[in-house]
């Protein structure tokens, strides 16, 4: 769990959409319920279609034209090559947005238009292929022509079109789509253009050829709330001869031109933007422009205090956003990110981009406050630091989180942490309490930190782990167990167990000299060697039911009578890029 695989490049942004970290939450809405459900899927060739489970269209628009107001219309992973145009009252559904790909093949118009149409929904699909070679208008991934109420766009990637979503009549509309949760991305024009009325939440709006969000010409007015608008060519959001238009809570970033421009030199009748709680950074040629008159101020204004000294703006900053890792597009904030708790709560969504709830309490404080941009950060770990040997300390930390059950990392200063005593006897003695809990200990580097059993004292292994305990352990070395006829000499594993960057060795058991797993075991870039059993797994023991991991890992020069690396008994055993080699009497038994 918690885990996030990166991924190469030309997949950067599936990152984005699986959602990494603590994400729980799938996407919202009723996926492909039969009865109510129109089934699409383009891998049936048989010539036998009727819509249903067993027999679905082949094409998106033969799906739509055969549903009625209320239907879901549920489309199979797979590439459709065409261009649809929706009913009113049909919700339009992709099994998942990175891998059910409508592509309209440099379509001039739209390849999904809303027309006049009112209560749809589409979500779940990757939309690309709308280009008209260069020209004006261009066309749009999807395409909304007098927009009406109740049109949700929400969860899916629109690139690689002249124009990612294109709003035309939006000013005549009684509201315009609730456009939430997208990437749109890598587009040739604009990520949005003239959105309406409707909100506009949680999208990313990166990497398109001119502007991130365009709103022009009396569009209506609208909400721009927690959206991650970063390095599109030209600026962020421009707004241009526009009704009123509430901005909150979005990060801009790395634009050539502005942040935000607003623009109202031939209508003295615009209306001006409120722009508040929101991150500027790194716009070329300046965080927030405002340069036309009558109504513009004729100035661009860079810092914070500039920017909020206009009467509708407040509580903007201008710093550095701290994205995890924005060349590979990965736009979530890292720790400490100063838009972590910086956003307002007051019109803010529900949830996130990748579908968490919001507000979280990312700082610590109690206050659980919005972020700023797509992404909310969620609770910080809580952590303790133990001075170097300190070994009350890492005690008292271990029992504080058993018995508070708050998940925590405790962080040792390099040193040598030696055990005098007995802590816990759960199958048998160790010197340090059973984790029961969530932690992590970790080395804090300059120099071997290490936790050993005193040699003089009486037998007992290093670290006991329960079944409902999960441990993490980095740069340490545990050392010098000694069970006294127990097994697991250096850890006991019942629970889940990872090491990474970490040695064990010269611990000593029955079975299991350096790790006796019945748990989940991951070693990772780490090192078993020296340690012994009398019977059965001199570095480690896998017994019926554990599951263990080698990545990147050496097992050697341990010994026992039999299994001097490893001995498996009928667990489960990976060996990724891993060695185990110079064991007495042997390296590997059952595997
Ligand atoms: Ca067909
Ligand atoms: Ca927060
Ligand atoms: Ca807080």
């Amino acid at each position: 769990m918690g885990k996030c695989k990166f991924l190469p490049i030309p997949f950067l942004w599936v990152l984005l959409l699986v959602g990494c970290g603590n994400s729980a939450s799938p996407p919202p809405g009723p996926l492909f319920t039969t009865g109510t459900t129109i089934f699409v899927d383009a891998a049936n060739t048989t010539g036998v279609e009727d819509g249903s489970e067993a027999h679905p269209f082949n094409t998106i628009q033969e799906g739509i034209d055969a549903a009625t107001s209320g239907d879901v219309v549920g489309v199979a992973a797979g590439t459709y090559v065409e261009s649809v145009t929706l009913k009113s009252g049909i919700e339009l559904l992709g099994v998942d947005k990175a891998t059910t790909i409508i592509d309209g093949e440099n379509d001039e118009g739209a390849v999904v238009a809303l027309i006049s149409v009112s209560d749809v929904r589409v979500s779940g699909f990757t939309i690309r292929g709308a280009i008209a070679d260069g020209e004006l208008p261009g066309g749009a991934g999807i395409f909304v022509d007098f927009p009406a109420t109740s049109i949700q766009i929400d969860d899916n990637i629109l690139t690689a079109n002249d124009i990612g979503i294109g709003i035309l009549n939006a000013s005549l509309g009684a509201g315009g789509p609730a456009i939430d949760r997208n990437l749109i991305s890598q587009n040739n024009f604009y990520g949005i253009l003239d959105p309406g009325t409707g909100p506009i939440t949680n999208n990313v709006i990166a990497d398109n050829g001119w502007f991130g969000i365009l709103k022009e010409g009396n569009s209506a007015a609208s909400v721009i709330t927690n959206n991650t608008i970063v390095n599109n060519r030209d600026d962020g959001i421009r707004i241009f001869d526009d009704r009123v238009t509430t901005i909150t809570n979005n990060i801009m970033s790395g634009h050539r031109n502005f942040g935000i421009d607003v623009r109202s030199a031939n209508n003295p009748s615009a209306e001006r933007p409120l722009v508040a709680f929101n991150l500027f950074f790194n716009n070329r040629d300046g965080n927030f422009s405002d340069i036309d008159s009558p109504v513009g101020n004729n100035a661009t204004l860079n810092t914070a205090v500039e920017i909020n000294s206009l009467a509708e703006n407040s509580d903007n900053i201008v710093v550095d956003p701290q994205f995890v890792n924005p060349s590979l597009g990965d736009f979530r904030l890292a720790a400490g990110s100063p838009a972590i708790d910086a956003g307002t709560n007051i019109g803010a969504p529900a949830t996130d981009f990748a579908g968490n709830s919001r507000p979280i309490d990312g700082d610590g404080d109690d206050l659980a406050i919005v972020d700023m941009g797509a992404f909310e950060r969620g609770a910080p770990r809580r952590q303790f630091d133990c001075p170097s040997g300190d070994v009350d300390c890492l005690i008292n930390a271990i029992n504080t989180v058993n018995t508070d059950g708050e998940a925590s990392t405790i962080n040792l200063a390099a040193g040598v942490y030696t055990l005098g005593d007995v802590n816990d006897t759960t199958n048998g003695p160790s010197g340090l309490p059973s984790i029961t809990s969530f932690i992590t200990i970790t080395g804090t580097g300059g120099g071997p930190t290490i936790i050993e059993r005193d040699p003089s004292a009486h037998p007992f292994r290093i670290l006991h782990v329960a079944g409902e305990g999960d441990l993490a352990i980095d740069q340490l070395t545990i050392q010098g167990g000694d069970t006294g006829g127990a097994s697991g000499g250096g850890i006991f594993n019942l629970g889940t167990l990872t090491l990474t960057n970490s040695t064990v060795s010269d611990n000593r058991a029955s079975t299991g000299g350096g790790i006796w797993n019945g748990g989940m075991v991951t070693v990772n870039n780490s090192t078993v060697s020296g340690n012994s059993a009398t019977s059965l797994g001199g570095g480690l023991f896998n017994n019926l039911g554990g599951q263990l991991v080698l990545n990147d890992s050496t097992v050697s020069g341990n010994s026992a009578t039999l299994g001097g690396g490893i001995f498996n008994n009928g667990g489960g055993l990976v060996l990724n890029n891993s060695t185990v080699s110079g064991n007495t009497p042997d390296d590997c038994v059952n595997c």
